[in-house]
């Protein structure tokens, strides 16, 4: 097995229970003590949350309730043995951000979503980290007409200035994603995120985290997203999964879809040196619907074990004798040589 460089993290809406746009769950809803526990049985390292995962109904508490609630949650964790891996405002589910969070028309509306971010930041620091996750996910239009692109880059912008000026240690890292639920996004790959981040009053503070099956909804190579982003020292977190081609997000155990392209991922982060910063491997995986109460955790297990295994592959794979292919330009026995190594003896 490979050496324990990498330590790795799951978020609680990982533990999905099936529903989908044509059907109701499938498996019973777990608590939030079931989720911690099983996450510790997996021997995980770490969790992710929304700010709303970290202390529920989080609207309709005060500023220092949700403060105490990430208080005893941070004990909670401390008392597993676990640690919080990033927090992300969710922007999407209130009235407020149904015309985007930061880009939104209605002024606000905007100031909803700056506030509702400065908050999340106070959790993750009562929750001990420095980690702001900023998924995107209204930031876009149905009706391109609908706004202006230009002005939605001064406002995205803008909100990172204000969650920047907020917190003087916090970092952001912004998770891009081309569509869904947007017919068009406003930041949808890593350049584009990376662009961003130049505009503000601290560029040094804003990086990416690449989820696999966002980079392939783009029709982008996520490996080549992975070494864009580590070749500018800003790949700060990571959600590895699988996506079949251009469909609805599907968030697939990593490596379900094209193991060529997960071993390409994993070569990428071990090329880069990725985890040796404390960065976490999460996997942003979903249950299939079909999946029984039963086998509830085997797409996180599955997950790290492909992933362990092709860390193996990666260090194992016959570098000299590609070097040699690629040095006479026989990329014709190189396709091979990488086919033959990822299918073994
Ligand atoms: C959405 C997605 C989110 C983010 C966190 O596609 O990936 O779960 O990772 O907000
Ligand atoms: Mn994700």
């Amino acid at each position: 097995m490979a050496k324990p460089q990498y330590r790795f993290c799951v978020g609680p809406w990982n533990f999905s229970e099936g529903r989908d746009p044509y059907g109701p769950e499938t498996r019973a809803a777990q608590t939030f003590d079931w989720k911690l526990e099983a996450l510790k049985q997996l021997g995980f390292d770490a969790m992710m949350f929304h700010d709303d995962d970290a202390v529920p109904d989080i609207e309709s508490k005060s500023a220092a309730q949700v403060l105490k609630e990430a208080k005893e949650l941070k004990k909670r964790l401390d008392g597993e043995g676990l640690v919080a891996e990033m927090v992300a405002p969710r922007l999407w589910f209130a009235p407020q951000t149904v015309d985007g969070g930061y880009t939104s028309n209605n002024k606000k509306d905007r100031q909803y979503a700056i506030d509702r971010s400065r908050q999340t930041i106070d959790i993750a620091r009562v929750l001990g980290t420095d980690l702001i996750v900023l998924w995107l996910a209204r930031e876009g239009t149905y009706v391109r007409e609908s706004k202006s692109g230009a002005r939605s880059t001064e406002l995205l912008v803008e909100a990172l200035d204000a969650m920047l000026a907020h917190d003087k240690k916090a970092r952001f890292c912004i998770e891009p994603k081309p569509n869904e639920p947007m017919d068009h996004a406003y930041v949808p790959t890593i350049g584009h995120a990376l662009a961003l981040a130049h505009l503000t009053r601290d560029p040094k503070r804003v990086g990416a985290l690449i989820e696999s099956a966002h980079a392939i909804l783009a029709g982008l190579d996520p490996a080549d997203e992975i070494d864009f982003a580590m070749t500018f020292g800003k790949l700060w977190s990571l959600h590895l999964n699988d996506q079949n081609g251009l469909k609805f997000d599907q968030d697939k155990p990593f490596g379900s879809s094209n193991l060529r392209v997960a071993f390409n991922q994993v070569r990428a982060l071990e090329r880069n040196g990725y985890g040796k910063k404390g960065e976490f491997v999460c996997f942003d995986v979903h249950p299939f619907r079909t999946t029984k109460e039963t086998h509830f955790l085997k797409h996180l297990d599955n997950s790290r074990k492909t992933f362990l295994k092709l860390v193996e592959k990666a260090r194992t794979y016959p570098t000299k004798e590609a070097d040699a292919l690629i040095a006479d330009r026989n990329y014709q026995d190189l396709d091979q040589l990488v086919i033959e190594h990822l299918l073994g003896k």
